[in-house]
């Protein structure tokens, strides 16, 4: 490989790395992750805005041809106004969608989730309505809010599953509530998104949503037993 296609490949790469979809943003599957979505496209376009004005800017400054007289439409009205409104407008959607996103207390369904070095265990209702612990596989049903009450055992993780909603940490003596919701059955990626060890890379875990309508599916595979308290 000459160094012309390394440079390709390394320029290429990252960038087909964003095409899994398992694990992209910009593929959402609830509406926590929509909103996420809405805010990273809606951000894109203020960017490109401000971005097409400053080069604007920029070549009108290279031809001098601004005259002394436009200079207040130019920096006050679009240099300041322009900018400030943009960044206005994104500082207001982000507050609002983050407002949207909190959990609230409605009596959602409640997922136990606690991480520790490199792994994680959930505590959810299983076949039976009793409580089932199972490790790295997460079960809920499709439609439904819930909430996933996370802690950790040792250092701080982060759980994200990126077509379901943004990050949250788990902390060792804290419970951090994140409310999350899968529109529709299937299988979703998840990994912990904070750097807490040689294990990080490998700390992945999946998220069953099944049709409420069906019977809720055999967690056997995963199960684990309970530690003790
Ligand atoms: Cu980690």
């Amino acid at each position: 490989m000459g160094p012309r296609h390394k440079a390709w490949a390394a320029l290429t790469v990252p960038l087909l790395g964003g095409c899994d979809r398992a694990l992209s943003t910009l593929a959402p599957a609830g509406p926590a992750a929509r909103d996420i979505a809405t805010l990273w496209w809606a951000m894109l376009a203020g960017s490109a805005a401000i971005t097409a004005l400053v080069l604007t800017l920029l070549v009108a400054a290279v031809r001098n041809n601004g005259a002394r007289r436009s200079e207040r439409v130019w920096i006050w009205g679009w240099g300041l106004g322009f900018s400030m409104a943009v960044l206005t407008v994104l500082l207001g959607l982000s507050l609002w969608l983050g407002e949207r996103m909190l959990a609230r207390p409605d009596g959602a369904l409640r997922i136990e989730a606690r991480a520790a070095q490199w792994g994680w265990r959930f505590v959810q209702p299983g076949p039976d309505g009793q409580p089932v612990a199972t490790r790295d596989t997460l079960y809920v049903p499709a439609g439904r809010d819930f909430d996933v009450v996370l802690e950790a055992e040792d250092v701080i993780h982060s759980f994200w599953v990126p077509q379901l909603g943004g990050k949250m940490d788990a902390i060792p003596g804290h419970a951090n509530i994140h409310r999350l919701r899968a529109d529709r059955p299937g299988t979703f990626e998840g990994l912990c998104a904070e750097f807490c060890g040689l294990g990080h890379g490998a700390m992945r875990f999946t998220v069953v949503a099944y049709d409420p309508a069906g019977p809720v599916p055999d967690m056997s595979d995963h199960q684990i037993a309970e530690p003790r308290p």
